[in-house]
């Protein structure tokens, strides 16, 4: 076998965003696309000469070509050993565990997350480091550096490798061993859970539903939610992960997993409901009647973890993305635990976890995890609301409305405006900004602007500063409207706009968050003008 060395020239366009590259599924497919930017975090990291990678992916259209070629630009980058999910598969949190548990120097990780696949549609690829959290701003820096370039990349000339075949095979000097995608991520949620006490609910008539989206997490779900804990067979829907997801748009949501939240605000509806995005890193928890913001799921574990065995010590901090609710924040003071606001992205949350600072960490994004791994985590998330409502003996509504009793409730919306002119987009911001020292004290909507300004984030552990993370205005009386523009999409910019008040009067804890958060809507509309300058008169997605 001959490693072949290919001339080729940077292409535009290969700038990481918030987690990694993402691009239509054709623009991957295009000639030296994936080889360059392959080879460019090959470059970035410093050679992959005797290191050992983890490569697997969602399994969307593409995932198994392109892991073909990764496998062997590795072996002819003089890689020792790659350790690939079989049939090229592995959800996002259990690559991070299997860079962890192994050792290994890092991984190649396949997907464009919650955004669609198939040909037509949505690819990325993001490196993740030997923590196996996603690669930090300085290591994409370096990484993007190399895409500008590169001129050339090395790949072996062999047969394709056989993904499916589970065991040890050599490719050149290279050793690849497959192994089953979800044993050992199974294992590591058994060490974190009482898995008695969730048998024990499903044995008692608790029925959950659990909406794989056709993607990752149906092995994953089945094996531990059916084989493990004992929930009936069809607990699991959306079961067989599909190369375009079903056509479905797999983000966690109540806009894309409408079907999910229809059985649960039916007169039927099991007790329990969740689901899970492509990668299966995001996390959906709606309880009976009762949809769970993901600020507040993040709050009701800052409160609750300890309830789980893996928690039983206690947290070191919690943190969460700067846009996410401040529900959080509240349960640390009162508690006396440390909490962190970060820019959005979980690789910002690395330092922390390394440094102990945090256990938990979460963001609005439907994304929360542990220290147990470097990535968020659905099933994790999934398996601690289980065991929270198993040792409670409480349901969703009955713990969502104790906590906002306790701690007040911070009311919470995130309205995306999509594939606006990315031009437009970059005014509104440019112009919203140019106002920052004007707004303190204007009146719009009724409610007063108290502050406003552009989050940066000097990260406590390594001292960088991270700036332009997103604009910030403050209203008397404690609401709050953010403004950023989406580091994961795909085409044109989406326009996220965070709205949040905060309620501690006990007898206004019910309302609709989209009436509760009325005028703060209104003020962020007509402060960056967002009808005027895109032309839409309303969102296209409400979280
Ligand atoms: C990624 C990141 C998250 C981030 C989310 C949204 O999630 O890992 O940290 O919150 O994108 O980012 P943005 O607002 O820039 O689109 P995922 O699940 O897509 O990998």
């Amino acid at each position: 076998m001959t490693v072949k060395t290919i001339e080729t020239s940077p292409i535009a366009g290969q700038k990481p965003g918030t987690s990694g590259l993402r691009k239509k599924t054709r623009v991957f497919m295009e000639p030296h696309f994936l080889e360059n930017y392959t080879q460019s975090i090959f470059d970035g990291i410093g050679g992959v000469v005797g290191k050992t990678l983890v490569i697997g992916g969602d399994g969307r259209f593409f995932n198994d070509t392109a892991i073909g070629i990764i496998l062997r630009m590795a072996a002819a980058g003089g890689a020792a050993r790659c350790i690939v999910g079989q049939g090229g598969l592995l959800s996002t949190p259990a690559a991070s565990h299997l860079i962890r548990k192994r050792g290994a120097d890092g991984g190649l990780i396949l997907s464009a997350s919650h955004n669609p696949g198939g040909i037509d549609e949505d690819f990325g690829l993001k490196y993740n480091g030997p923590n196996g959290g996603p690669a930090t701003e300085s290591v994409t820096e370096k990484i993007y550096a190399c895409t500008r370039n590169v001129t050339s990349y090395q790949i072996l000339e062999a047969e394709n490798v056989d993904l499916d075949r589970i065991g040890t095979q050599s490719l050149g000097e290279m050793t690849i061993e497959i192994i089953d995608p979800v044993t050992d991520y199974a294992e590591l949620m058994g060490t974190l859970f009482d898995f008695n006490a969730i048998s024990a609910l499903f044995q008692g008539g608790f029925r959950v539903a659990f909406d794989a989206m056709h993607a990752i997490t149906g092995p994953y779900a089945r094996e531990i939610l059916e084989r493990r804990l004992g929930a009936p067979a069809g607990t699991v829907m959306n079961g067989t992960p599909l190369p375009d997801f079903g056509g479905r748009h797999p983000d966690p949501n109540p806009v894309w997993a409408k079907a999910l939240m229809d059985i649960m605000h039916s007169d039927d509806a099991p007790d329990f409901g969740a689901a899970s995005d492509g990668d299966g890193d995001r996390n959906m928890i709606v309880g009976r009647n009762c949809y769970v913001s993901p600020s507040d799921s993040l709050a009701i574990f800052a409160d609750l973890a300890h309830l789980a065995a893996g928690y039983a010590g206690g947290l070191a901090g919690v943190a969460r993305s700067m846009p996410t609710s401040a529900a959080a924040d509240r349960v640390a003071m009162a508690k006396g635990f440390a909490h962190f606001e970060t820019p959005t992205g979980w690789k910002f949350f690395g330092n922390l976890l390394d440094d102990g600072q945090v256990t938990l960490c979460g963001e609005e994004s439907a994304g929360t995890g542990s220290s147990h791994v470097r990535e968020k985590d659905g099933l994790w998330a999934v398996l601690l609301w289980l065991n929270i409502l198993a040792v409670t003996g409480k349901s969703v509504t009955e713990l969502m409305r104790d906590h906002w009793t306790r701690y007040g409730r911070n009311y919470y919306s995130r309205h995306d405006y999509e594939a606006v002119d990315s031009a437009v987009a970059d005014d509104l911001m440019q112009a919203l900004r140019a106002r920052l020292g004007d707004l303190p004290g204007t009146s719009v909507a009724g409610l007063t602007v108290s502050g406003a300004d552009e989050f940066s984030y000097l990260d406590p552990v390594d001292g960088s500063t991270s700036s332009g993370q997103g604009i910030r205005l403050y209203f008397d009386g404690g609401g709050r409207a953010v403004f950023r523009l989406s580091g994961t999409g795909t085409v044109g910019a989406t326009l996220r706009v965070y709205l949040e008040q905060l309620e501690t009067d006990a007898g206004a804890l019910d309302h609709h968050p989209q009436e509760a958060l009325a005028s703060i809507i209104a003020a962020a509309d007509t402060i960056a003008e967002i009808s005027t300058r895109t032309g839409r008169t309303a969102p296209d997605v409400i979280t």
